[in-house]
């Protein structure tokens, strides 16, 4: 079994070394680091992290605007044309650790098309979050969930295990959000397609070293967006 793990970054020098080391000792792991031209030089010490394990990390320099959720589309465009049964995705910041992998894995080896690491499944576990990060979070899911009935837990988590050929229904092209929107966006259209969503319980640890890059706009997008979808999908053919 071949899992291919996208981290994207962008400032991440100190966390990225660590967490490719921990992906890899994963037997069959192989990483793709997404880089938007991170100014502390997380770009370069991707590539050297390329040359330590041959044929085991694949690095993607973007250029131009910088985005996590474009990132993600260029990442898994390349990712779902490739070998690999599957494609996983998480932060670089060391909040989604790599010691459950092998649990997203089993998940879908079980059937699963699309497995989330979820904070939410036994009460909220998360650690050294304030307390209005926990509020925002478990209000945005049931928010997300009420707009459109999907029966997950964690709509937000950016940790996820997709199995290929359930990513190549998914029509990348169309995906229009940008910061958490864009995961929401990303689940809702494999909801909309039938696939089945498993979730693991994980305990997301908030990031020690680096910048977070949550913005006013990208919490203004996450409200919006699970209307648009909705009506996009009432409005769609496919
Ligand atoms: N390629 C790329 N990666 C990004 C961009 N913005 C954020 N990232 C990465 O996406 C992941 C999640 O970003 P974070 O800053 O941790 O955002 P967050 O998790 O919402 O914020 P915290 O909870 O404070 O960590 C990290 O690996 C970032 O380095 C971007 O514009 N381009
Ligand atoms: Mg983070």
């Amino acid at each position: 079994m071949k899992v291919l793990v996208i981290i994207p970054t962008y400032n991440e020098r100190e966390n990225l070394p660590v967490l490719t080391q921990q992906v890899l000792a994963h037997d069959g792991f192989h990483v793709m680091v997404v880089d938007d031209q991170s100014p502390d030089g997380t770009g370069q010490i991707a590539d050297e992290l390329a040359q330590r394990y041959p044929g085991r990390v694949d690095v993607l320099h973007r250029t131009g605007k910088r985005g996590l959720g474009r990132s993600y589309i260029d990442a898994l465009q390349i990712a779902r044309a490739g070998d690999a049964d599957l494609i996983c995705q998480m932060d670089a910041d060391l909040s989604h650790d790599p010691k459950y992998l092998p649990d997203m894995v089993a998940e879908a080896a079980k059937g699963a098309d699309l497995v989330i690491g979820s904070r939410h499944l036994h009460g909220v576990s998360v650690v050294n979050w304030p307390l209005r990060r926990l509020v925002l979070s478990a209000f945005a899911n049931n928010y997300i969930r009420t707009v459109t009935r999907m029966p997950v837990k964690d709509c937000t988590s950016g940790f996820r295990c997709w199995r290929r050929d359930a990513l190549q229904r998914i029509p990348l092209h169309r995906i229009v959000s940008d910061g958490y929107a864009f995961l929401v966006e990303m689940l809702y259209e494999a909801y909309r397609r039938g696939c089945r969503i498993g979730e693991v319980p994980i305990i997301f640890v908030e990031r020690r070293v680096g910048q977070s890059k949550m913005s006013k706009s990208v919490i203004l997008e996450s409200a919006y967006m699970p209307w648009r979808m909705v009506l996009r999908g009432l409005r769609a053919k496919d």
